[in-house]
């Protein structure tokens, strides 16, 4: 058997603001585009060019800056906190440490983060964070945190998927009834799910506490449902900041509030902890179903 030739499946290019991406194709056609500022997956396109995820018109790729749209990876810190807002992880060039095409023509790169100065005068704890990211006819992203230190700590995460979609009204996500979730937008007020297909009709932020593994997410417009599966994620957070809201992110273009979902898996309510010499695993597999 002939070895896939990496080249043509893996291509360093340089992307949107200059940056340096990383662009896999799989032989089924689907394909992926992952920034090593960031380690953010910034495209993710069937073998008919369909456009999955969300990137806003007005993102921002310049240092310091964290890109609005793709596959954000929060890390330690998901939303507010001590840290800068979700963490330092999406605004940190990582290094791309392994690029591969597997005899089974699977395609994958991995990307690591290490502490640097910065991020040790905000976070003071040892540690090596790893991105896979893989491609085949799905996408699977996963993260390993390694404690490479003597004390234990913790950290909070989320992989803030940002679905595209060309109509909001139309959009449903299945698996949560019965769920309880935190709704941010009310003092995070504790309540439970009792729908089977969540619709969106105005602001949402609300995080699911222990969500199902696996989630379903419908954009009939586009002809797409989504499988959302994770592992070693407990919540599911659910965001739409709708008219208002995305008026006020300035870098969100005038009405993209209606062509995004964002349906993130994470560790969010509630820390992971890491004793030294451990490694925490966790991801998620986003199979598109046509329609
Ligand atoms: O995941 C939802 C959320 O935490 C919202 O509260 C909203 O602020 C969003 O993330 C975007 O955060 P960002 O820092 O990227 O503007």
């Amino acid at each position: 058997m002939t070895k896939p030739d990496i080249g043509n499946r893996i291509e360093r290019l340089a992307g949107p603001g200059g940056l340096p991406v990383l662009r896999l194709s799989h032989s089924s056609g689907y394909s992926t585009t992952v920034s090593e500022y960031g380690g953010h997956i910034i495209s993710w396109m069937s073998p008919a060019e369909q456009e999955f995820l969300f990137m806003s018109s007005r993102a921002i790729y310049q240092n310091g800056k964290a890109i609005r749209g793709g596959i954000p990876v929060c890390f330690p810190q998901f939303g507010k906190g001590v840290l800068p807002q979700h963490g330092f992880a999406r605004t940190k060039k990582w290094k791309v440490i392994r690029e591969q095409v597997s005899t089974s023509d699977v395609v994958s790169v991995t990307l690591r983060l290490t502490p640097d100065s910065e991020i040790d005068s905000l976070w003071p704890h040892q540690f090596v964070l790893e991105l896979d990211v893989v491609l085949s006819d799905v996408l699977l992203t996963a993260l390993r945190v390694a404690n490479t230190g003597d004390k234990p700590f913790e950290y909070t995460s989320a992989l803030h998927t940002y679905f595209r979609t060309s109509a909001i009204e139309t959009v449903s996500l299945s698996g949560l009834k019965g769920i309880q979730y935190l709704d941010f937008l009310k003092d995070r007020a504790c309540m439970v799910e009792d729908r089977s297909d969540v619709m969106i009709s105005g602001p949402v932020d609300r995080a699911y506490q222990n969500s199902p593994e696996t989630l379903v997410l419908s954009s009939p417009k586009d002809n797409v449902r989504f499988r959302i599966t994770k592992e070693g994620l407990r919540d599911t957070v659910v965001w739409n900041p709708w008219i208002e809201g995305g008026r006020a992110i300035a870098d969100l273009g005038p009405d993209e509030y209606r062509s995004m979902i964002c349906v993130e898996s994470g560790n969010v309510l509630a820390p992971v902890r890491v004793e030294p010499g451990d490694i925490h695993t966790s991801g998620q597999i986003v199979r598109a179903e046509q329609i």
